[in-house]
C-alpha cells in the first residue's frame, strides 16, 4: 500500500459545536500526517466549484446554505491508503446510518450536517487538494 493524500473538511457543525480540537486528534492518532492546514468560510461561488457534481441536485441548496454559514477546517492528510482510511475514520454519509466510534456518528448531526467531508477517490481527492491547498500551502 502506497502513501496517499486525501481532501478533509471540519464542517461548520463541527466547528460551531467546538470539535475541531477531538477531530484532529483523532487524525493525528489514527496516524496521518496533516500537510495542508486552513480555517475558511467557503462562499457560494466556491461551494458550488467544489460539490460541481452535486449542483442542481435537489438536495443542493440546502447542502451550500450549510456548508457556506460559518468557518470550516480545509485539511490535506497523508497516511498509507489515506483516501479509504480516512472514509472509515469519518464512517458513513448518514450519522445515523455510521458505525459506532466514527466521526460522523459522534459529532454528525443529520445526514446534511455530517461533520466532515472526505474524498472518495484519488482522483477526487487530486482535483480537491489542488482545489483549496497550492504548492506553498502543502508541507
Ligand atoms: O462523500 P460524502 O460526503 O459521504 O457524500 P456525497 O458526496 O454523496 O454528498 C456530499 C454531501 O452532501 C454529504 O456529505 C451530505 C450531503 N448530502 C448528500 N446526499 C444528501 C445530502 N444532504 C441531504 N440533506 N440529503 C441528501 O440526500
Amino acid at each position: 500500500m502506497s502513501i496517499e493524500r486525501t481532501f478533509a473538511i471540519i464542517k461548520p457543525n463541527a466547528v460551531q459545536n467546538g470539535n475541531i480540537g477531538e477531530i484532529i486528534t483523532a487524525i493525528e492518532k489514527d496516524g496521518f500526517t496533516i500537510r495542508g492546514l486552513r480555517l475558511t468560510r467557503l462562499t457560494p461561488a466556491i461551494c458550488q466549484g467544489f460539490y460541481a457534481e452535486h449542483v442542481g441536485k435537489g438536495f443542493y441548496p440546502e447542502l451550500e446554505n450549510f456548508m457556506t454559514e460559518s468557518p470550516v477546517v480545509l485539511l490535506c492528510l497523508e497516511r498509507e491508503n489515506a483516501i479509504a482510511r480516512w472514509r472509515e475514520v469519518m464512517g458513513a454519509t448518514d450519522p445515523a446510518k455510521a458505525a459506532e466510534g466514527t466521526l460522523r456518528k459522534k459529532f454528525g448531526e443529520s445526514m446534511g450536517r455530517n461533520a466532515t467531508h472526505g474524498s472518495d477517490s484519488p482522483a477526487s481527492a487530486a482535483r480537491e487538494v489542488a482545489y483549496f491547498f497550492n504548492a506553498f500551502d502543502l508541507a
